[in-house]
């Protein structure tokens, strides 16, 4: 039986994974941690604990003393809150990795899975189909942590074995925990701002266009590519994607289900980062590798988020 650690586990993706996780190991197997207090899908769904990844030492005790065996590290600071303080995204980001694979390497954990972002691409990099092995030149402290990230978990297994596999996510649209401090969280704002019936000021421009997925494609993801034989897995960090989508598809999208939801574009300094990223990315070796394939299209995942956003009220 796995004995499971979830770091960041009250963030966007952390709280859902865990709910996931404790169906299929048993709450009783996934220790859930965090600096924030837990909400209640995390506390019904697992064993939470206060733990700041830069604390090695309590992260260290944590895993020994519930004899964990596998660890997903979902704890960071995202790319817009990394640009305000770049030294904090520094800190959590690239120290809390490297504290998560040494308490690995020392206590002999069997798998490491934590997510990249197309952030670790920069304005250098094709902005169409975007390869999964190419120029790595990010203009964000956020993009400068997950690059350095990606040819850590290389040196960890290289060097000592260790078996860490990363994906990277692009934005992620989900209903029960609201992103924090991304660039792409204007478009899960969007959906909340026309379910309470209000209108929304977009922070990017109408015409910007990211790659983007629904919650439960993201956590079939991360769970197939825990999943996935060592040996099927020719690359440690993988592309995946579902949609690329502008702001104004969004709009669109969400005026099908609410017509009276109005939205206006006043670009701040976050455009400047999703200019930065690519329009949408090659994710065809996930698909040849662990069999990645997304569920949800736009009307699909526009349907389910504004569903679950009014059951939520
Ligand atoms: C962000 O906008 O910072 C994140 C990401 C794309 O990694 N959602």
């Amino acid at each position: 039986m796995n004995r499971i650690l979830v770091t960041g586990a009250c963030g966007q993706i952390g709280s859902e994974l865990v709910g996931h996780l404790s169906a299929m190991a048993g709450k009783r197997n996934v220790i859930s941690t965090d600096i924030q207090t837990a909400p209640e899908i995390v506390k019904s769904n697992s064993q939470f604990h206060y733990l700041n990844v830069m604390d090695v030492h309590k992260l260290s005790a944590l895993v020994v003393e519930h004899e964990v065996d596998t660890i997903f590290h979902m704890a960071a600071i995202l790319s817009a809150n990394g640009e305000k303080n770049p030294k904090l995204a520094y800190d959590v980001n690239l120290q809390g990795l490297v504290n998560i694979l040494e308490v690995a390497r020392l206590q002999k954990i069997k798998k490491v899975v934590t997510p990249s972002s197309i952030a670790v691409f920069g304005p250098d990099a094709p902005k169409e189909n975007t390869p999964n092995s190419t120029a790595l030149n990010p203009t964000t402290m956020y993009g400068v942590t997950k690059a350095a990230g990606e040819k850590l978990l290389q040196y960890y297994r290289h060097k000592f074995g260790l078996d860490c596999r990363s994906l990277r996510y692009p934005g992620i649209i989900s209903s029960e925990t609201a992103p924090g401090g991304g660039t792409t969280d204007f478009a899960v704002d969007m959906y909340i701002h026309a379910v309470d019936g209000r209108p929304y000021t977009c922070f990017v421009s109408e015409n910007t266009r990211l790659p983007f997925m629904y919650m439960d494609d993201a956590i079939k993801a991360i769970l197939d590519l825990a999943a996935a034989p060592l040996d099927n897995l020719e690359s440690q960090v993988y592309n995946v994607t579902a949609l690329s989508l502008t702001a104004g598809d969004f709009v669109r999208s969400i005026q099908q289900s609410l017509p009276e939801f109005r939205c206006d574009y006043q670009p701040d300094f976050r455009q400047q980062i999703a200019d930065s990223w690519p329009h949408n990315i090659d994710d065809s070796e996930a698909r040849r590798d662990w069999d990645w394939q997304p569920a949800y299209d736009l009307d699909r995942m526009s349907e389910t988020m504004i569903q679950n956003l009014r059951k939520a009220r």
